[in-house]
């Protein structure tokens, strides 16, 4: 019967985490996947996150299905998180949101979207992207293409290539913009450059799709939103999908939302409408365990600057990080720069390694990133941060 079917190679992230995890060489270090470790290199359980949980569970009560698109007191929590408490577009009631399965979910739902709504309707990913853009794009059967983004000769953005690509894509098309702490780069448009993106967006009727799964990890939770705020200012229509899984560090709830920007109150009602449609077909509704946790911790008067402190220690511990890495290898590899380790922002920097360094690195020396050359830096400790610099500077010495 299944004859036919193909074995799956595997996914460039997740697979390699299987490896790592088999992996027993004691002083392994894992820079691959985009979840952070805290200095002892565990998967922190936040404070605020640990006693909302608490009181989720003390509560009690049944579990019954949630709405199609999710619980209330979540969705109108993500609303004030993305766009400011009393934003026009949520007075004016033009933002239909939906909780999601992880922002994966919530990205996947909007593809699906598009191809029903916008049948013709191509998407446009920065070069690079998150591997899994491209896959669930064309999972939904969506042509997708690339714009440029990355200067690998001067580590910042090729910005005048990228308005220039965005010019020549036709009108109507999907553009997915990564809203802060570019994965896998790391390099972020500045808020000039923001500024003078969108007008062309909105000039050329271009959708802008953002995808926001490290709010927070930047420069903060409300300068992250900088993209989605100016974006709504300047009354654009757009999709926002976001995660709560390095935020809260609740991974394996699959918490996030899919926030659709519409013209007017209407149009988000029946924009809602459709979403709840295809969520229905698909999973029928989001889990209710992860997302109560969530939005009491963005709801409570106590636990909210609770953990606004603790996600503030967790991308500070990262700029350290990226300070500690630039030093070590700049000392062990004069005459190169790798100023990149300190302005890239977020949990990843674009090394530059080639793809037969990354394969020495894990093979030789147990330290495991992801064949681009992305490493996590939140994999980093003072534990480990020494040994991981001497690895690298050898590979780029040998
Ligand atoms: N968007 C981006 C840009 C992203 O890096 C991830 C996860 C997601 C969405 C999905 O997150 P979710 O948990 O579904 O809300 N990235 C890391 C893990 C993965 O690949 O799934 C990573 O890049 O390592």
């Amino acid at each position: 019967m299944f004859a036919h079917v193909e074995p799956f190679a595997g996914d460039p992230i997740l697979a390699l985490v299987e490896v790592f995890n088999a992996d027993d060489r004691p002083h392994k270090v894992n820079l691959s996947i985009g979840i952070y470790f805290d200095e002892q290199g565990h998967i922190p359980v936040m404070r605020s996150v640990q006693q909302a949980e608490a009181r989720v569970v003390a509560k009690g009560g049944p579990k019954p299905y949630l709405p199609i698109e999710g619980a209330a007191n979540f969705r109108s929590a993500v609303q004030r998180l993305l766009f400011g408490a009393g934003h026009r577009v949520l007075r004016d009631r033009r933002v239909a949101t939906i909780q999601s399965v992880g922002s994966s979910g919530g990205l996947k739902v909007g593809a699906d979207f598009i191809k029903r709504w916008f049948p013709q309707a191509e998407v446009w990913v920065s070069d690079p992207t998150w591997d899994n853009h491209r896959s669930m794009f064309e999972g939904a059967g969506i042509q997708v293409n690339n714009y440029p983004y990355y200067d690998a000769d001067g580590g910042g953005v090729r910005f005048a290539d990228m308005l220039e690509a965005l010019q020549r894509i036709p009108k109507g098309s999907v553009v997915l913009l990564h809203a802060c702490c570019h994965n896998p780069t790391g390099v972020d448009l500045s808020r000039t450059q923001w500024d003078q993106l969108i007008p062309l967006l909105k000039e050329r009727a271009l959708l802008p799709y953002l995808d926001l799964a490290y709010q927070g990890f930047g420069d903060g939770i409300d300068e992250d939103a900088y993209a989605v705020r100016a974006l709504a200012d300047a009354g654009a229509s757009f999709f926002v999908a976001n995660s709560f899984s390095k935020s809260m560090s609740v991974y394996g709830e699959r918490c996030g939302a899919l926030s659709v920007v519409c013209p007017d109150a209407r149009q988000a009602e029946h924009v809602l409408g459709q979403m709840k449609f295809t969520v229905r077909r698909n999973y029928s509704s989001p889990p209710i365990h992860g997302g109560q946790i969530v939005a009491h911790v963005l709801d409570d008067a106590d636990l909210r600057p609770m953990w606004e402190a603790e996600l503030a220690a967790m991308r500070e511990r990262i700029l350290v990080m990226r300070k500690a890495l630039h030093g070590v290898i700049s000392a062990k590899v004069p005459g190169r720069n790798f100023d990149y380790f300190l302005t890239q922002r977020g949990m990843f920097s674009y090394t530059g390694l080639s793809a037969l360094q990354v394969d020495r690195l894990r093979e030789q020396y147990a330290v495991y990133l992801v064949r681009s050359g992305r490493i996590c830096v939140a994999g980093l400790n003072s534990g480990n941060v020494e040994r991981t610099a001497q690895a690298m500077a050898e590979v780029l010495a040998a």
